[in-house]
């Protein structure tokens, strides 16, 4: 080949990449703004009214049919705030007891726990469970609440499936909050954790699909956070040589960095 195909192969192949990028980025985004609209809603309908308007039949329901707004999820969840001096009362309320999310044994006693209480029906088996329990869910709460954020794991073996997932969540907050909170007043203020679960490996396989001559361009996403150890979101892990293209890609939190690599599959 020649220096000026090579050029124009090169070109190619950074334009298809960018545009792959470009579109995961768009319905991650969007999926992004309706689990934060989710999140509002549980604030209204199931914290601000009393008694709450809010159930699992309705909430689970209320999901499924606005799930098309957030492409990219598989689920969503919604856990709790609950202190070890309301453990006892919220129990009885509930019907169930707080339980570990590996072991699924009664939670022993903790300061706080954060238990979920709502869940997308294919995400019924996490209820009950404290999500402070498991290492990735306990760091996404602990740092969603302190910035009013939405906030993104690394990809992890999700619970049950033990498919890789992300999840990002969004911190609920009593309603007198004021937006220039400082972390501490968010954290004390904080009542409640919205979050939607990323099944990357599917999501991705059939977003790219839709598009044409996707046979001909091999796709990889990394969790690039730790740049000497990144982590695959999506994608098989063959090296191949030749030439590859790197496009960033910008999932709304700033902590966690991500990229997508491009390949021919084919030689010219
Ligand atoms: N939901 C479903 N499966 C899981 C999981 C999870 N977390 N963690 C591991 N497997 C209620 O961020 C708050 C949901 C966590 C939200």
């Amino acid at each position: 080949m020649n220096s000026q195909a090579i050029e124009k192969r090169r070109e190619t192949l950074a334009s298809m990449c960018d545009e792959r990028a470009r579109m995961l980025q768009d319905q991650f985004n969007v999926s992004m703004n309706h689990l934060q609209a989710l999140a509002i809603l549980v604030s209204t309908f199931h914290h601000a009214k009393s008694p709450s308007a809010i159930d699992q039949v309705t909430f689970a329901r209320y999901a499924e049919r606005t799930a098309f707004e957030r492409p990219l999820t598989s689920g969503v969840a919604y856990a709790v705030k609950v202190l070890r001096s309301e453990r006892e009362e919220f129990e009885k309320q509930q019907g169930w007891t707080i339980k570990k999310m590996e072991t699924q044994e009664v939670s022993p006693v903790e300061e706080e726990y954060a238990p979920v209480i709502f869940a997308q029906d294919a995400y019924k088996h996490v209820i009950s469970l404290d999500m402070l329990t498991g290492k990735e869910d306990r760091e996404n709460i602990l740092r969603a609440r302190a910035s009013g954020k939405g906030v993104l794991t690394a990809p992890f073996p999700l619970l049950k499936s033990n498919r890789l997932g992300v999840i990002l969540t969004y911190a609920v907050y009593k309603s007198e909050l004021p937006s220039n909170a400082t972390p501490v007043e968010r954290i004390q203020a904080a009542i409640g954790y919205l979050g939607g679960i990323f099944d990357i490996e599917a999501l991705v396989d059939k977003l790219l699909h839709q598009l044409a001559c996707k046979q001909s361009i091999m796709v990889n996403v990394y969790d690039t956070t730790d740049p000497y150890d990144p982590i695959s979101m999506y994608g098989s892990n063959v090296t191949g040589n030749g030439i590859y293209h790197n496009s960033s890609l910008h999932f709304g939190d700033p902590m966690r960095k991500h990229e997508m690599h491009c390949r021919f599959t084919q030689k010219p």
